[in-house]
């Protein structure tokens, strides 16, 4: 039985729903501090669980029967610069609560997201590779690496099977963004329908790793399933989509809705998306378990575009 902590999220309710799919509805338990995301509801058993107390976590591992942890709950770069010790300490605790149970229960196997954030000004900013130096500028950032080092521990000392992916922006329409500076290629859309003009926090060309939630959904069920054989990297994987610049996103946009317009006023979230490269070298992925991403930025805008406004109603 699965266990994802962090449901409602951007990332949870979509992992919720594709595992549903494949292992079946009552074979996946949602969790989350907050309540439970209309799009799950009543497609499968929710429990109510705040991952920063141990000891109840634990009891519901055990009362559940759980035999793998995704937890995807976490305090993003935006937000985490605006709460420094809020972020660092629910982003570490949370993953030394989970990885201490997983050890004492045997869990078989635990998903952890890292990021691209991970990556601070220090790193190569084109193809920056699986490893090369890394000296993260934000806590959710530092928050981010020392997890990754967490995950390496537990597997190298009690053999526990963590497996963790270093994911770009996240472009997704079925569920809110959680306070990442990746937020604005969500926000465009939403805008672009609305108002057909766009308020950019970020300068025309600040070229950031981006991918589309099916391909990074894909991914984290394509490592999740690759025989352990194959996992070279316990540490988390580069994984790349595309790249783009707010100016290259509000063109494609331009292309469905011809009078859409963009303005340009940067606020403290520019600093951020700077630190980061600009474009990620998966290399390693694809030849550990065959990574290959699908949605370019044409597909992405079109499908957004398509989707979005059933969603807004
Ligand atoms: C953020 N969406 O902006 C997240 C992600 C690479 C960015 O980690 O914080």
């Amino acid at each position: 039985k699965i266990l994802v902590i962090g449901a409602s999220g951007q990332i949870g309710v979509e992992l919720t729903m594709a595992l549903r799919e494949i292992y079946g509805n009552n074979n996946v338990v949602a969790s989350d501090l907050r309540e439970e995301n209309p799009l799950l509801k009543g497609s499968g058993p929710y429990v109510s669980i705040d991952v920063m107390n141990k000891e109840m976590l634990h009891v519901q591992v055990i009362r559940q029967g759980i035999t793998q942890i995704y937890l995807l709950a976490a305090i993003l770069s935006a937000t985490g610069e605006k709460n420094p010790g809020l972020a660092w300490h629910l982003n570490m605790q949370g993953l030394l609560n989970v990885l201490d149970i997983a050890r004492e229960e045997n869990i078989h196997k635990v998903y952890w997201p890292s990021s691209i954030a991970v990556f601070g000004p220090t790193s190569p900013k084109q193809n920056c590779p699986q490893q090369t130096i890394i000296e993260p500028t934000t806590v959710y950032g530092i928050s981010k690496y020392a997890g990754e080092f967490w995950c390496n521990y537990y597997h190298m000392k009690y053999g526990v099977d963590v497996r963790s992916i270093r994911y770009p922006g996240l472009i997704s329409y079925k569920s809110a963004p959680g306070g990442g500076t990746t937020d604005y290629a969500i926000e465009i859309f939403h805008d672009a329908l609305e108002e057909k003009r766009y308020v950019s926090f970020l300068e025309e060309n600040t070229y950031l790793p981006m991918m589309y939630m099916p391909d990074a959904i894909r991914a984290t069920i394509e490592l999740m399933e690759a025989p352990k054989e194959r996992i070279s990297v316990r540490t988390s994987y580069n994984v790349a989509g595309l790249s783009f610049s707010p100016k290259e996103i509000a063109a494609e946009i331009k292309k469905h809705i011809p009078d859409f317009e963009i303005i340009y006023q940067p606020d403290y979230r520019q600093e951020i998306a700077g630190s980061w490269p600009r474009s990620i070298d998966d290399a390693v992925a694809r030849r550990d378990w065959g990574w290959k991403h699908e949605y370019d930025l044409a597909a992405i805008t079109e499908d957004m575009l398509k989707n979005l406004p059933s969603v807004m109603k």
